[in-house]
């Protein structure tokens, strides 16, 4: 088999979506998912300048070589355009070979371990009523696990406080939004909203939380130790962990888990994290760590020290991405949770997609490859608008470096 052709398409059907297709001379074609929200066509020129002239001929079943092509043979290594477009190509190769040899991707990385991969999904409110009315929303769609945001009284946006219910985007179309961060409202507050919520959903349900990487190491274990009697699942993205080390400080202070990495992009961002036991739960999914080729080694190096997967699944990650996670997540040993932010109808429409929701667990599907399709007229309809993820400034106007 030879990959003849390759395209790159920019649909935004609610938020901006990126996909490759990779065209084989046997009719069988394999997509993947190159989405980087808010940089969105720097993957798009990389796909189509630099990458998709150099994978015309080649064998689709060499996965591991073309991988190592890419990511070796660029000489510029790693990075979140860099890696994002790899993890496309690869995802779009392992789909492919699915499809060639008529089973689902899963089978091709073990086989199942688990009937289906515990997701959480995202719960927020302005206020901590509002809050607890979504969890119990939440609940009572069958959910185990769900992250809980709040609006901080005294400031007045949050970011991962849902507009919508359901259905949230956190990219604006135009240009960045602005927001306005306070650290100490923040941390006075969110031990109140955790508190609140053990009273009312008691000890059984796996609630987590999303910092998003808005605090200092010592403000981090701080917080991580408040939240102690209410044993969060995990408290995600603490501190920006461009410092690897820094981790050591939460870690010395507290036993609330701890999870970080849906902007790392290779092994090199994790390794010290993991092998020195700093974390719990590794967050990097296939689109951002490289696509399953490369993912599948930062699994196994997170296996010996303990370390779980949780994968990324923000709307930023297209149902492409999703699928490629979920096979990875019912194989995966050291499977820990999914995230799960539901995408809008008009999204699933233009990725149609056998993984389905029940009972808190999601499901890949049984079909051949990845198990997603891609509808090209109906993307055509929604076209790319430029968007952004909000910045955040202090209350004095300060830049604030998260
Ligand atoms: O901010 O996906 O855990 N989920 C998150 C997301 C991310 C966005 C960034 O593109 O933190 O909402
Ligand atoms: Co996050």
């Amino acid at each position: 088999m030879k990959i003849t052709d390759g395209k790159v398409f920019v649909c935004s059907p609610g938020r901006n979506f990126v996909t490759l297709k990779l065209y084989t001379d046997e009719g069988i074609y394999g997509l993947g998912d190159a989405t980087l929200n808010g940089r969105e066509m720097a993957v798009v020129a990389y796909l189509e300048e630099h990458v998709i002239p150099c994978l015309i001929g080649r064998d689709p079943f060499q996965i591991e070589d073309i991988w190592q092509y890419l990511y070796k043979g660029a000489y510029w290594r790693r990075g979140p355009v860099t890696m994002s477009a790899i993890a496309a190509v690869d995802m779009a190769l392992w789909d492919i070979k699915g499809k060639a040899l008529n089973t689902p991707v899963y089978n091709l990385l073990g086989g199942p371990s688990r009937y289906g991969v515990m997701v959480y999904g995202h719960a927020s409110g302005g206020d901590i009523e509002e809050v607890v009315d979504e969890v119990g929303r939440y609940l009572e769609m069958g959910y185990k696990a769900v992250r809980a945001q709040c609006g901080i009284p005294g400031l007045p946006t949050t970011y991962g406080v849902g507009r919508g219910k359901l259905f949230y985007e956190p990219a604006e179309k135009g240009l960045p939004p602005e927001h306005i961060w306070s650290t100490e409202k923040y941390l006075n507050f969110i031990p109140k909203l955790f508190q609140r919520l053990r009273d009312v959903y008691g000890d059984d349900v796996h609630l987590l939380h999303d910092v998003h990487h808005r605090l200092t190491p010592i403000e981090a274990a701080r917080l991580g130790k408040e939240l102690e009697p209410y044993h969060l699942f995990w408290l995600e993205d603490p501190v920006p962990a461009e410092l690897q080390e820094s981790f050591r400080w939460i870690r010395q202070h507290t036993t609330t888990p701890l999870a970080v990495g849906e902007v790392f992009n290779s092994i090199y961002d994790a390794h010290l994290l993991i092998t020195e036991q700093l974390i719990d739960y590794l967050r990097t999914s296939v689109l951002r760590g490289g696509g399953i080729t490369h993912m599948r080694k930062v699994a196994a190096l997170a296996e010996l020290y303990h370390v779980r997967t949780g994968f990324h699944g923000a709307t930023d990650l297209s149902p492409i991405t999703m699928a490629a996670a979920l096979h990875f997540d019912l194989w995966v040993p050291n499977f820990g949770i999914q995230e799960y932010m539901r995408h809008t109808p008009e999204t699933d429409e233009v990725f149609p997609h056998t993984y389905y929701f029940q009972d808190g667990y999601l499901h890949p599907g049984d079909a051949p490859g990845l198990g997603v399709d891609f509808n090209e007229e109906l993307a055509a309809r929604y076209p790319y608008e430029r968007a952004y993820l909000p910045v955040n400034r202090k209350e004095d106007g300060t830049m604030f470096n998260w």
